[in-house]
């Protein structure tokens, strides 16, 4: 008969569970009989008999707060336990709970951390935007491009112009092997080239523009500039991967050279099969098979003509030129 009742009571919502083991017959006699009318959910009524005996009352297994109110009537009368003691699904509960709020706080740390990576992103590229202006005056700067270690430029003293190359007196010798050219040499208190690997990094980084001025021994002045300078890596050969709308006066000695790599006298990348167009020019620069230009060229102080000297082509040929500077800077200002 219990068996029956468990049945029932298992098949409802209320989903009480008991047990009754039945097998010691001799101790199987009634000691109480009730019955207790049920409702579940959905508002079936239904009813059970429980008849406790001393065997039912040692195996009655019960779970649940539903099972604690149907067998109330059983408790008090010393012939049925108590259920588990609702203490321990508590327990539990909140031990999830617990769980579920270290999971949310994990979450929210995580995001946390990506929010302020991002922010420090923004912060470094806001900083690697070029130089900034500082009373009109030239100054040394750190520049910091993510993920790269920062790194010191040149800034021109006029509206944050990075220098990346500047011909004035011939006090540097330009005729120098591909590491020298990779990595820079000079001095930022005279003559210098900033070096291709960091041209790459702030080119690549974002859009940047050049601007070459060129000024004769009569101290005459001309400039080229060009709004979208690019160039590729080391892999690349630092090729001439952009220059832009050209603008200016000098005229447009360097996109013959577009898409040319770059040479120096032991790594010959030109298309030049006789030969190494930067021993013949006696530089480091981005050839063809010939080039327009030769800023790295060797400076001769009388502004004599030779293709060895520094020159622009298009402003007066071979005509060696008395000071040169290369100048970058961003196109435009993140926000
Ligand atoms: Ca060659």
């Amino acid at each position: 008969m219990l068996l029956k009742a468990q049945s029932f009571v298992c098949v409802l919502v209320f989903g009480y569970f008991a047990t009754v083991a039945a097998e010691d017959k001799q101790l199987n006699n009634v000691l109480q009989s009730k019955t207790i009318h049920i409702v579940d959910v959905n508002g079936n009524t239904g009813s059970m008999q429980i008849n406790a005996t001393y065997k039912n009352i040692n195996t009655l297994n019960v779970v649940g707060n539903a099972n604690h109110s149907l067998l109330a009537n059983f408790i008090g009368t010393g012939l049925i336990k108590s259920p588990p003691a609702p203490a321990a699904d508590v327990t539990t509960i909140i031990s999830e709970l617990r769980a579920q709020i270290n999971s949310l706080n994990a979450s929210v740390n995580h995001l946390t951390n990506l929010l302020t990576s991002h922010l420090e992103e923004r912060k470094l590229e806001r900083q690697a935007a070029g130089c900034s202006v500082i009373d009109n005056v030239s100054s040394v700067q750190l520049i910091q491009i993510p993920g790269y270690a920062p790194f010191r430029v040149l800034c021109d003293s006029e509206v944050g112009w990075m220098v990346i190359q500047r011909r004035c007196d011939g006090s540097i010798d330009f005729y120098r092997n591909w590491q020298a050219y990779r990595n820079g040499f000079g001095s930022y208190e005279g003559e210098f080239f900033l070096g291709l690997e960091y041209i790459h990094r702030l080119t690549k980084s974002r859009p940047y523009e050049l601007y070459i001025e060129l000024i004769d021994f009569d101290n005459r002045i001309s400039y080229a500039r060009y709004d979208s300078f690019l160039i590729g890596c080391e892999q690349e050969q630092y090729m001439l991967k952009s220059l832009g709308t050209y603008s200016g006066n000098a005229g447009d000695s360097l996109k013959y050279n577009l898409y040319d790599k770059f040479s120096t006298y032991d790594y010959d990348n030109d298309d030049w099969s006789g030969g190494n167009c930067a021993n013949y020019y006696e530089s480091g620069w981005w050839y063809k098979w010939n080039a327009n230009s030769n800023l790295n060229g060797r400076y001769i102080k009388s502004g004599e003509k030779s293709a060895k000297g520094i020159w622009w082509y298009t402003l007066h040929g071979y005509y060696s030129l008395k000071s040169v500077g290369m100048f970058i800077r961003p196109k435009y200002t993140l926000l």
